[in-house]
């Protein structure tokens, strides 16, 4: 496709379609030792939720071995992974996180 300009030149117009970026669940994984309201601490510090949602989230990965704390590009999920990790080896608690392409 060409537009034409004012001054009479033709200016060719280029579209170019970017994909959206992939996205990527940030999971968290249950262990035996990490204290339950650790857990719920850091998830309402890393992943902003409430008290009742951090406490809903811990409960199912508590109960199921794995829960989601939440979808963000590479770049924040990989920040929100280290923030976790770096919390819980500060604390000395073996709590893991980990994140997928969804
Ligand atoms: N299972 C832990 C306990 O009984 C609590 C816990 C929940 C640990 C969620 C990790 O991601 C986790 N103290």
């Amino acid at each position: 496709m060409a537009n034409q300009q004012q001054d009479g030149s033709l200016l060719e117009v280029v579209k170019t379609r970017l994909k959206p970026p992939p996205l990527y669940k940030v999971l968290l994984l249950n262990d035996d030792y990490t204290p339950m309201d650790f857990v719920v601490v850091v998830l309402q510090t890393v992943f902003a939720m409430s008290r009742e949602k951090a406490t809903q989230v811990m409960l199912q990965v508590h109960r199921e071995g794995m829960g989601v704390c939440g979808t963000y590009t590479r770049e924040v999920a990989a920040a929100k992974v280290d923030q976790v990790v770096d919390l819980a080896r500060k604390h000395q608690h073996p709590l893991q996180c980990t994140m997928e392409e969804t």
